[in-house]
């Protein structure tokens, strides 16, 4: 049984350059994965103790638990120093951390803490996704915007945490893309899936079909192929779509499939955040031996210009993105 402290452990002894700041950073987000953790598991508690008058389990009034889950993984990127500062999606603008060790650390995580979030009311899986850079701006001074504007193929780390049926790290640095499963009654996380590879191709395909008047027609072209009977490739293949990214992403991860949140008539470029859901999701697809991209371009070269950026995604299994990038180049040609 290997845990993921000694995992991350083991993987920085096999560069001698390595400072351990990373793999401090790793722990960091650890540790908060763990509060976050047990605090949605007592999510359904909350009108409970509402109707009692009591305080929640931990004693705390109960905040909203996308903002709760932003400031524990806030306070815990920022207590022990290792990252000068933060981007998040509750957060309109980067966060400065100020304090003498923190200026003076190499790292900025960006981070959605807690997505798809509206599924905590019906008890589905939810997710927490992260991304490493280092920055750009010289070591002592504070972190600008610019350190968080880059390309997708300079990050240093991704993953993210899944609150599921059981609650799963996943991560890659660059080396493979490792999932841990976390052991509740010990609060530790043990390797589970180690190096997962995506199948090349799979039966199933991911898209809120609610949306398919507004789609691109190559979108809708490659739908109605999903749809097709001809055996001999699998199809129809199988529609699964949970509405909580990091949920989606993992069982296609698994099982091989694809995942699209296109451009729509009313959203040109798309619902996903460029910098904090959909960079770090391609790291871990392309380390897995899958792709990703804006249906046009890899989704890791694309030129940053706002923290908040949108940017249509599509994520998933080699052959099915060959498929589907066909059918945008036919029938929607980028002008
Ligand atoms: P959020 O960051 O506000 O939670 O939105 C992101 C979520 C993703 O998890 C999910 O894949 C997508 O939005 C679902 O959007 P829709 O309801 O439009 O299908
Ligand atoms: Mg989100």
């Amino acid at each position: 049984m290997i845990t993921l402290g000694e995992y991350i452990i083991a993987q920085q002894n096999e560069y001698p350059k390595a400072t351990g700041e990373l793999s401090l950073l790793l722990s960091s987000i650890r540790l908060a994965a763990k509060v976050v953790n047990r605090e949605i598991n007592t999510a359904g508690l909350v009108d409970i103790i509402g109707v009692t008058g009591l305080e929640n389990v931990q004693g705390e009034v109960q905040q909203k638990m996308d903002l709760f889950a932003n400031n524990v993984f806030k306070s815990a990127l920022e207590a022990r120093g290792e990252v000068c500062g933060v981007a998040s999606e509750e957060e309109e603008d980067i966060i400065i951390f100020d304090s003498e060790r923190s200026v003076n650390s190499k790292y900025v995580v960006l981070m959605d803490p807690l997505d798809g979030s509206s599924n905590i009311d019906v008890n589905v899986s939810i997710g927490t996704i992260f991304s490493v850079y280092q920055r750009l701006s010289p070591l002592g001074e504070p972190v600008v915007l610019d350190d968080f504007l880059q390309p997708g193929i300079r990050q240093v780390a991704a993953g993210y945490i899944i609150y599921g049926s059981s609650t799963m790290l996943v991560y890659t640095t660059g080396n493979g893309v490792h999932g841990f499963t976390c052991d509740p009654s010990l609060g530790v996380f043990y390797l589970s899936h180690e190096n997962i590879q995506i199948p090349v191709t799979g039966k199933i395909y991911s898209i809120n079909e609610g949306n398919y008047l507004k789609f691109p027609d190559g979108v809708k072209k490659y739908l109605k192929h999903c749809q097709e009977i001809e055996p001999a490739s699998n199809r129809p293949y199988t529609s699964r779509y949970i509405g909580s990214l990091v949920s989606d992403f993992h069982r296609n991860l698994l099982k091989g499939g694809i995942y699209i949140y296109p451009s729509t008539a009313s959203a040109p470029k798309g619902k996903l955040r460029l910098l904090y859901e959909c960079n770090p999701m391609a790291f871990l697809i392309e380390q897995a031996g899958g792709r990703a991209s804006d249906g046009f371009n890899r989704i890791m070269t694309i030129e940053p210009t706002e923290l908040h950026q949108r940017v249509p995604f599509f994520c998933g299994s080699s052959e099915m993105m060959d498929d589907v990038e066909g059918m945008m180049e036919k029938y929607s040609p980028q002008h």
